[in-house]
């Protein structure tokens, strides 16, 4: 089977709740490969960038605040079907509205700190991705 691949980041609020560790072994145990990984801490400029396409949105100046207020993890991933399986494996944006069993419901606190980013496209998946791994890996 063709495998490709989507981006992830692990958020700060489950970095700091410690569910770094689970929410990795959720992912490799769902079929995801790991392509590249790494612990960074955003700039408020930084996050800003990689969540410019909401800039207009009310919740905006929140998400760019919390972004940056702690580090992250963020992780090229492998896989058939990578996007979609993915968004599937984490849920629903809403915590409060994800299915049982996936990430979100697992491990978010909120909306606003909902645990884990998946990228909505194969097309935004690339530019994501590089974003954080401008070497590809
Ligand atoms: P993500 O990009 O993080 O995987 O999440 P998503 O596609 O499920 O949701 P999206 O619409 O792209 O929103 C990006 C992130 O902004 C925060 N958010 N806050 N306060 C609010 O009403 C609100 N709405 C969205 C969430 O943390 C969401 O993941
Ligand atoms: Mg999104």
């Amino acid at each position: 089977m063709p495998t490709n691949r989507t981006f992830t980041m692990i958020k700060p609020d489950a970095v700091l709740d410690g569910f770094t560790g689970p929410i990795i072994q959720q992912i490799e145990e769902a079929g995801f490969r790991i392509v590249a990984i790494k612990k960074v801490h955003l700039t408020p400029e930084e996050a800003g960038k990689f969540y410019e396409v909401h800039k207009d949105r009310p919740f905006y100046g929140e998400l760019c605040e919390y972004m940056s207020s702690n580090p992250i993890i963020p992780m090229i991933l492998e896989k058939e079907n990578a996007v979609s399986d993915f968004r599937e494996l984490i849920g629903a944006t809403d915590p409060a509205k994800a299915a049982e069993g996936t990430i979100r419901k697992r491990f978010a606190r909120s909306l606003s700190s909902n645990a884990i980013h998946g990228s909505d496209s194969d097309e935004n998946a690339a530019i994501e991705g590089a974003f954080f791994f401008p070497n590809g890996n």
